[in-house]
């Protein structure tokens, strides 16, 4: 074989069970029955099966072919539970599912290729035949679907045909035709093209005893006939193709469900619309909550250090409100056909952080604000004019000390009088003003304390609501990296699906084969 199904098939199931684990798919991946035909011996019989709904004949077909009851058949219904195996003695199939059957060898060696399998119904009430039927379905390489002339259009049967039909070659018997007419031959034969068979070969049989001149002997000879090992070369490719083309539409439609680009780019700007007006309300409902924490801490400033945590701002209202918002970016997700379990994984923690981050943060720039009090042109004059309160009274004195002294030297040298009584009064008021001026400005120009951690709550609250914002962006873009590489993944096995589907299986186009086989 040109390409392993089994390892491309174990690359979906891996791929698809994680990212269902994940919460990237919303159903969980049922991989296809398990194929081990390629583990058969090189050189190997045909496969074929009866199959159909209970008591068309399937069981009578089996017997008529090995002219003794081989298989159980009769009136009760269903009557067959077991699969029956008809083959040459020198046969041996290691890789069947050899369990729960009967088997019944001839010694005809024109026979020798073809494996016969008659198998319980599909349609009965009776859980364990389809269970039977389904898990040999992987192993047979022709299907032949047994009908009645009064049932042969029934429900499952039908659907399994329509299901499995691109994996296997397919032969229809209408068997009691001694019952039947030729308008429900024509009708069943309508029904087949309309199903995708375009020239399907329908056997007309009787197993009745009185009857013999059917199509049966034709039927044995055209199954002999295709028990070459080119057929059953082509037929394993064949079915191998369309299983890689079911696994190819089914991460198709996974990948649907990963959403596209645009719904990406649609909720993270619906995002940003929705926590405008969410940081608006949040906003609004803390002004009355900081006017009166300002106020508290003008007067109790000490209340930052002793009460634990001293700022409460983030309550359970303003919890709702945000998981509010969060909500609403899941169900907007959802709306834009885009998996939202994914999506809330990214969440969850900024809902549980929320309060203690807010918080904090608020508190921070209090503190901030309280240890740098003013702005920079505030801070600056004051330090000058702190300088001032000490230079200006010392520059005064100093000056009133070198008049005294000079004072007195000179009117040591012209005997005129001593400093006057307008000196000491002067120099009183020039080292007092010089001193009080500085401290009356010092005094009046302290910034407010309240307005200090109004400033300090109003800029924690704007830059947590930011912050917040920013996180909630984060965790979209997470989201769509993640996305990103899930879908790198699936298209990988796309390419390597199409890759395989587009390299043809050579199937002349008049063969029997070719009718055999659905869509040709
Ligand atoms: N008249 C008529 N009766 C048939 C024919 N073939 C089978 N029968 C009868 O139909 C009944 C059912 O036949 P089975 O071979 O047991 O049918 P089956 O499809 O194996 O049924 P399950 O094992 O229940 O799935 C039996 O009584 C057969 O004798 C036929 O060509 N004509
Ligand atoms: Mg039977």
């Amino acid at each position: 074989m040109a390409y392993d199904y089994s390892e491309i098939s174990q690359r979906v199931d891996s791929w698809a069970q994680q990212a269902y684990e994940l919460g990237w798919l919303n159903q969980k991946y049922i991989p296809p029955a398990p194929l081990q035909r390629g583990d058969m011996l090189e050189t190997r019989p045909l496969i074929v099966a009866f199959m159909g709904g209970t008591g068309v004949g399937k069981s009578s077909l089996l017997n008529r072919l090995a002219g003794k009851p081989i298989a159980k058949a009769g009136v009760a219904r269903p009557t067959s539970k077991e699969v029956t195996l008809f083959h040459h003695r020198d046969i041996t199939l290691p890789t069947l599912p050899l369990t729960d059957i009967h088997v019944a060898n001839h010694d005809d060696a024109t026979q020798k290729n073809v494996v016969w399998i008659d198998m319980p119904d599909f349609d009965s009430t009776d859980a364990h035949n389809k269970e039977l039927v389904l898990r040999w379905l992987p192993y047979i390489d022709v299907l032949i679907y047994v009908v009645s002339p009064e049932r042969y259009r029934d429900e499952k049967a039908w659907r399994l045909l329509l299901s499995e039909g691109a994996t296997h070659a397919w032969l229809f018997v209408m068997n009691q035709w001694d019952r039947g007419q030729i308008e429900q031959a024509e009708d069943f034969e309508k029904q087949l093209r309309l199903a995708g068979f375009n020239a399907p070969l329908i056997f007309k049989t009787c197993c009745a005893e009185s009857i013999e001149n059917d199509a049966f002997s034709e039927l044995a000879k055209t199954l002999t006939s295709l028990a070459t090992q080119k057929t059953i070369e082509q037929l394993e490719q064949h079915g191998n193709h369309a299983r890689v083309q079911a696994l190819q539409n089914c991460v198709q439609n996974y990948v649907v469900q990963l959403g596209n680009e645009t719904a990406l780019k649609k909720l993270h700007s619906n995002w940003l619309l929705n926590w405008k007006t969410t940081a608006m309300q949040l906003q609004q409902s803390f002004t009355w909550l900081v006017q009166s924490l300002a106020e508290n801490f003008a007067h109790h400033a000490s209340d930052l250090l002793n009460s634990t945590p001293p700022i409460l701002l983030w309550d359970d209202w303003a919890q709702t409100c945000f998981d509010d918002a969060l909500n609403t970016l899941v169900i907007d997700a959802q709306r834009l056909k885009l998996p939202t379990a994914p999506l809330e994984i990214q969440l969850l923690t900024l809902r549980e952080t929320a309060q203690k981050k807010f918080n904090s943060h608020v508190e921070l720039q209090t503190r901030q604000a309280l240890a740098q009090r003013g702005n920079v042109v505030q801070r600056v004059l004051l330090k000058f004019v702190a300088g001032t309160e000490i230079i200006l009274p010392l520059a005064a004195m100093s000056w009133v000390g070198f008049q005294v002294v000079n004072g007195y030297y000179e009117s040591n040298q012209t005997h005129e009088h001593y400093l006057n009584i307008d000196f000491a009064v002067h120099s009183t008021l020039v080292c007092g003003l010089s001193w009080l001026v500085p401290f009356f400005i010092l005094k009046k120009c302290q910034p407010s304390l309240e307005k200090c951690v109004l400033r300090g709550l109003n800029k924690g609250i704007s830059q947590s609501l930011s912050n917040l914002n920013s996180e909630v962006c984060e965790a979209v873009e997470r989201f769509q990296r993640q996305r990103a590489t899930q879908l790198q993944k699936a298209n990988a096995l796309l390419a390597v699906c199409e890759s395989i589907t587009k390299m043809p299986v050579k199937i002349d186009e008049n063969s029997t084969l070719n009718r055999m086989l659905m869509g040709n």
